[in-house]
């Protein structure tokens, strides 16, 4: 790479230091030009240092900072890095960043510094994804993945199942210039079964797509019921604050209100709706229409009813609607004198719980992770959960290798099964990078935040 990138690596606003980060061949030149310590200068300083001193334009100082270099190629990026601790807020930083350029340092892109990483070989695709996972993880569940991720989980199997394929296509490219007659049935066989168990592996790592998005995305969980059931109360009980209205009159939630709300490590994006109601008023019957737009696209249902009250209508006719996607109605307000039917709920998941009280939150938030996560990972993929754009790849890379299986066991051509897994290959490739082309890159890298 040759030239130098500077940005800007804290949030703007206001806090107590912001970090300018800075890469490349001359950021050493740079800094020894603006930055004035209490002994020698930057490009004389030894890797892994930290120094007190000024950044100086002229002779007016900008601010006192901290002064960190990490020599080539023992670095964030592989380059020469030096990274400077000025005081927080907008202005300092802002100079600072304008400094750098001003002596010749270009402003980094999104994601550029994580991009040279990669282009360096420090870290492989997933690797660099697993760092903006880090960044975006809105619960410890998530975040855990994304540390596996990053410490090369799945691109150490990705590898893995990468050499056992370029290792068949090996023996496949062999057997190509011999006659057809030559080659012996087991020969045929015994790769065939090379590729099925690859393809069982891909149909392994395929398996976990599911729960990444859970992971990345959070559980699409709606709450709703009448109105003046709890739904608020219980929304704002996950969360742990108070986020809706809750009062006693019926029809005080009217729009729907979306949190992240996290559940035993697990991310939910819930939405509490307005209670459901047939003579309702015109902006009560539009926050009705909401949540019934909502229950459709919904992954998860909450139905909360009010237990000290019999089952009406409208509850018989959610729950004739809900029944065949997931759901676990909460009975709330149990402090009460318990009257519903609860024969009617039979077959049924329920959770009782009183949100004036708290008792039975725990439970339910238990049964919410087990019903989200039971029966479908497996406990060794625990630390691989991969994205869409790994699935998509992985997808792609299986449907060629089971052509090149079925071309096997058959009797084609050998060349045609090295054309298919060569496809295969290829589709891997793009997942860890080996094969990606710059405008996978720049996709990937844009959503990355300045600085990164
Ligand atoms: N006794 C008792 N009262 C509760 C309980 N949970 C909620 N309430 C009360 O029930 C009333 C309605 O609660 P909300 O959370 O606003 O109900 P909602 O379902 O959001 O109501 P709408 O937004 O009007 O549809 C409030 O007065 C709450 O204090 C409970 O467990 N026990
Ligand atoms: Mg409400």
């Amino acid at each position: 790479m040759e030239d130098t990138i500077a940005a800007i690596m804290t949030p703007v606003g206001i806090g107590s230091i912001s970090v300018i980060r800075m890469s490349g061949k001359t950021c050493l030149e740079i800094a020894d030009r603006i930055f004035r310590g209490h002994k020698g200068k930057p490009s004389e300083y030894a890797t892994h240092t930290l120094h007190h001193g000024g950044i100086h334009e002229g002779d007016l100082l900008i601010d006192e900072v901290m002064l960190a270099v990490m020599r080539a190629p023992h670095s964030y990026t592989t380059e020469d890095v030096v990274e400077i601790s000025a005081h927080g807020g907008i202005v300092s930083a802002k100079l600072i960043l304008d400094l750098l350029v001003m002596h010749g340092a270009r402003l980094a892109q999104a994601g550029e510094f994580t991009r040279r990483a990669f282009l360096n070989g420090r870290l492989d695709l997933t690797q660099a994804e697993a760092v903006l996972d880090i960044i975006e993880a809105q619960t410890e569940g998530a975040h855990t993945a994304a540390v596996a991720q990053l410490q090369g989980h799945l691109y150490r199997r990705l590898t893995k199942l990468y050499e056992h394929l370029a290792n068949t296509l090996a023996h496949v490219e062999a057997h190509i210039d011999f006659p057809e007659e030559d080659i012996k049935p087991e020969t045929r066989q015994q790769l065939a079964k090379h590729l099925k168990d690859a393809s069982d592996f891909q149909q392994k790592l395929l398996s976990t797509a599911r729960d990444g998005r859970v992971l990345r995305e959070g559980v699409r969980t709606i709450i709703v019921g009448k109105p003046n059931v709890g739904k608020s109360s219980l929304l704002n009980a996950l969360l742990g604050h108070d986020r809706a209205i809750v009062s006693p009159e019926p029809g005080t939630t009217r729009d729907t209100i979306e949190e992240i709300v996290n559940i035993n490590g697990l991310p939910l994006r819930m939405i509490d709706t307005a209670g459901l109601r047939n003579d309702a008023s015109d902006v009560e019957m539009e926050g009705i229409k909401r949540a019934r737009q909502h229950l459709q696209a919904s992954e998860l249902i909450l139905l909360v009813l009010d237990c000290s009250k019999r089952l009406e209508e409208m509850d018989r006719e959610l729950l004739a609607t809900c029944r065949e996607k997931p759901m676990i109605i909460v009975l709330n307000k149990k402090d009460l004198r318990q009257i519903i039917d609860a024969d009617y709920l039979r077959d049924f998941t329920t959770c009782s719980i009183s949100l004036k009280t708290g008792d039975g939150l725990d439970q339910l938030k238990k049964l919410i992770s087990i019903h989200l996560w039971q029966g479908r990972t497996r406990e060794s993929y625990r630390e691989i959960f991969i994205n869409s754009r790994h699935q998509e790849a992985l997808q792609h890379s299986r449907k060629a290798l089971e052509k090149a299986e079925a071309a096997l066991r058959g009797t084609q051509p050998f060349e045609m099964v090295a054309a298919d897994l060569r496809e295969a290959l290829n589709a891997l490739g793009l997942i860890t990078g080996s094969t990606v082309t710059e405008d996978v890159l720049d996709r990937i890298f844009s959503t990355f935040c300045i600085g990164k």
